[in-house]
């Protein structure tokens, strides 16, 4: 398999991070493109030029990092990273779902900050954004005793939402009131596979 990504996605990251968890990287060549150009790499795989997009054995072209992510862990025969109960398989992968989308909203709204000239930005579009992460954090803090002490996609998800709000919005103080999240984030950063997939340059 062939994982396309940019060093300095946050979102292809997740993909990194997941592949080498459920111990696939014998099988993933990473391969680094660039994004928003009409020669770039990625537009040979994904005509939408955007990664993280996986490239399987059989030439088939997957993108959009959930639905990466989950054939990942179909073709993986580690049980320990995913959960084998089935109803708890089921409840990580719906908060997960919700963790994602929080996670893209983060992500995009990273970019806007990092990018974009400050005339453009849109405050009360920001501000609905804000009150997505809001929203979704506290819901994902009140509902931490049901995967606290385990270890799944579910805790890549949410380390990453608390890194990216860690190094680009510093002051919105996401680990107020926040005590599991904060633990799952700090746990997070000791993998091996966050250390691994730490941009070099
Ligand atoms: N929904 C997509 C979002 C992926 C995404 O936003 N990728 C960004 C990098 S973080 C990208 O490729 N941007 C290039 C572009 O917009 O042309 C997913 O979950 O994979």
């Amino acid at each position: 398999m062939k994982l396309l990504y940019t060093i300095t996605s946050p979102i292809a990251r997740k993909c990194r991070i997941i592949a080498r968890e459920l111990d696939l990287m014998h099988r993933i060549d990473e391969v680094i493109t660039t994004t928003r150009s009409e020669d770039a790499l990625i537009m040979k795989n994904n005509p939408n030029g955007m990664v993280p997009t996986l490239e399987t054995d059989e030439g088939y072209n997957i993108v959009e990092s959930m639905a990466i992510c989950n054939y990942l862990e179909r073709v993986s025969q580690n049980k320990e990273f995913i959960p084998q109960d089935e109803n708890h398989y089921w409840q990580i992968y719906a908060l997960d779902t919700i963790a994602s989308q929080t996670f893209e909203s983060i992500v995009s709204r990273a970019r806007e900050k990092i990018y974009k000239p400050e005339e453009f930005h849109f405050p009360d579009g920001i501000k609905h954004e804000q009150g997505r992460s809001i929203r979704s954090l506290n819901l994902l803090e009140e509902q931490s005793h049901l995967f606290k002490d385990t270890y799944n996609k579910l805790h890549v998800t949410i380390g990453l939402c608390c890194l990216v709000l860690d190094n680009v919005f510093p002051d919105e103080n996401w680990q107020d009131n926040k005590p599991n999240l904060l633990k799952i984030y700090e746990k997070f950063q000791t993998k091996e596979s966050f250390i691994e997939t730490i941009k070099k340059d």
